[in-house]
């Protein structure tokens, strides 16, 4: 399923179980009221049920959702291949000519000089994905190429006169 349908039969499935637990507590409270003494107990034991299955339900959801995020992906594992990069005035140093497809890539930008981008544009001219270059930072840019071919690497941070011929390139394959 398209991640939009997903996003719509979830937020369709939310309006349906807030519209029923509307109708419900509507349903519930119809009638004359009955006396604080004989309210009050079964009130506080429904409000008991309601924090643990409250509890129960947020701990499974933080693990499934846990789960379902990118981050636990971006992690480097044993077969990640690293490609230190310095970015400078107004070029990118020691980049690869050849990158390997299909296995889990690391470009590991720093800067020499001022701010730089360091953004991977495919064959198609789609931006792939993209990091800072800092000086005095190392930040991880972590990308698994699919599609084999000529890849542009381009600076999306203004960084001087020269900034919008600052490119870089490699081969995927
Ligand atoms: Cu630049």
């Amino acid at each position: 399923m398209e991640i939009q349908g997903k996003i719509l039969l979830t937020y369709g499935a939310l309006v349906v179980l807030t519209l029923a637990v509307f109708v419900i507590v509507a349903a519930s409270s119809r009638g004359a009221p009955r006396p604080y003494a004989e309210v009050q107990p079964r009130g506080y034991g429904v409000r008991r049920v309601w924090f643990w299955s409250l509890l129960a339900v947020l701990v499974v959801a933080f693990g499934v959702w846990g789960r379902l995020t990118p981050y636990s992906k971006a992690e480097a594992g044993p077969d990640t291949v690293s490609f230190p990069i310095v970015a400078r005035q107004y070029a990118f140093e020691n980049m690869p000519e050849v990158v390997p497809y299909g296995v889990p890539v690391v470009f590991n930008l720093t800067s020499i000089d001022v701010n730089h981008g360091f953004a991977i544009y495919d064959t198609q001219d789609r931006i792939v994905g993209q990091v800072q270059a800092m000086p005095g930072y190392a930040n991880d840019l972590h990308v698994t190429f699919t599609e084999r071919g000529k890849y542009i690497v381009r600076c999306l941070e203004f960084c001087g006169i020269n900034h919008a011929f600052m490119q870089g390139s490699f081969e995927v394959k």
